[in-house]
């Protein structure tokens, strides 16, 4: 079936007893067994909850992927992901990461003997020479958290599979509607769910796609051994949200590059990362393995006190962290999202002191575009 007859259907037959449409949230910690042994499938919520397997076999076929696996935050399915390896392992990951993702591989998983390097994975030379014997995984954002920078998942593929290593993609920022990593090669999808797939800013949540059967089933056993899951309620909201992806995603799109071009007009903005620029050095890359650009979008102001003023003076869009809901939402990366990047490692990356993140939402376009103008005229 096509992707919007997926995403309303897959996982959410009519209740099986009640005919409810909707399925159900089933809030139990518990499922009573007729007899030792006996039961319906389901024995204790942590293993597995009605409301969370709709949810997780949902976002399975929207990623085109055998198994998916729902957790309390994206965070969580990343560490869940990461616990697939052990101490001593070495993993090659994006230079340029959510600041959260960076977080957990440099201050939690370091400690238990993780080792982890960087490289800009636009360039498929230096992610080669990141690897070592011991590299068992690639992992990379694209486009990346904030500065929109594009890796080819296939040729990323390729390396890593030449090198015997697992390619995982954080694919938030597209979703499923615009880009499916499985089908190009990778492995492993990473979501927050938090932000396009829930789409309404009303819960946090992760998760993981794949098609491994093994490696499924270990994720399975970590999920329940660690117990990060997404809670019965949650899952309910995402698979509410999930089911207008499409429209929304096309509407973010169509803002998001009406924004962009405004931005890469206005002679106060220095330079403009969007990916739907024909300017963006990887338009042609974006255009080949994303079917959309989405909605986000960074600019440069060119110093800090440039950046605050747009940022106090917006009314209609919000000054928060997160992204991908249907609200527009505007952030400082180097303060907030990438707070704890080093300052210099920021520098490198293009995080500047002056770089303003858009998530543009499904507003009126005309109403955002007279916001973000009235606010950069105060520069
Ligand atoms: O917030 P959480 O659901 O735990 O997801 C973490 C995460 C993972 N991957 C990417 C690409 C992300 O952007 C995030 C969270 N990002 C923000 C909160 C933000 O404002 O960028």
């Amino acid at each position: 079936m096509g992707f919007s007859t997926d995403a309303i259907h897959v996982g959410q037959e009519p209740d099986a007893t009640t005919g409810a449409i909707i399925v159900p949230i089933y809030q139990t910690s518990t499922f009573v067994q007729e007899a030792l042994g006996k039961h319906k499938g389901y024995e204790y919520a942590r293993t597995s909850n009605p409301t969370r397997v709709a949810l997780e076999r949902n976002l399975a076929a929207l990623e085109r992927a055998r198994f998916g696996f729902a957790f309390a935050s994206g965070m969580a399915a990343i560490n869940a992901l990461m616990t697939l390896f052990k101490a001593g392992d070495h993993i090659v990951a994006g230079h340029n990461l959510y600041g959260g993702s960076f977080r957990l591989f440099e201050r939690v998983l370091k400690d238990f003997g993780l080792a982890f390097s960087y490289a800009n994975t636009c360039r498929l030379g230096e992610v080669e020479t990141a690897f070592r014997p011991h590299t068992r995984l690639l992992f990379i954002e694209t486009p990346t958290n904030p500065v929109m920078e594009i890796t080819d998942i296939a040729a990323a593929a390729a390396v890593a599979h030449r090198h015997g290593a697992l390619l995982a993609v954080d694919n938030t920022f597209m979703s499923p509607y615009f880009q499916r990593p499985l089908e190009l090669g990778a492995d492993m999808v990473v979501h927050s769910t938090t932000k396009y797939l829930n789409g309404h800013s009303d819960g946090v949540g992760g998760a993981v796609t794949l098609n491994d059967a093994a490696l499924a089933e270990r994720l399975k056993f970590l999920q329940n051994a660690a117990g990060a899951i997404l809670g019965p309620f949650d899952s309910w909201l995402v698979l509410r949200g999930v089911k207008t992806l499409a429209v929304r995603m096309e509407r973010h799109n169509q803002n998001g590059l009406a924004v962009a071009q405004f931005l890469a007009r206005h002679p106060k903005v220095k330079k403009v990362h969007y990916p739907g620029l024909t300017s963006h050095p990887q338009h042609e890359l974006a255009r080949k393995q994303m079917s959309g650009f989405g909605g986000m979008i960074a600019f440069e102001t060119g110093s800090l006190e440039n950046a605050r003023t747009v940022l106090n003076s917006v009314r209609l869009c919000s000054l928060a962290e997160s992204l991908g809901g249907v609200e527009t939402l505007i952030s400082h990366p180097a303060t907030m999202t990438h707070a704890s990047v080093p300052a210099e490692e920021r520098q490198r990356i293009g995080i500047t002191d002056g770089l303003v993140r858009i998530s543009v939402g499904i507003e009126d376009v005309e109403d955002l575009i007279s916001d973000l103008d009235q606010a950069l005229v105060r520069i």
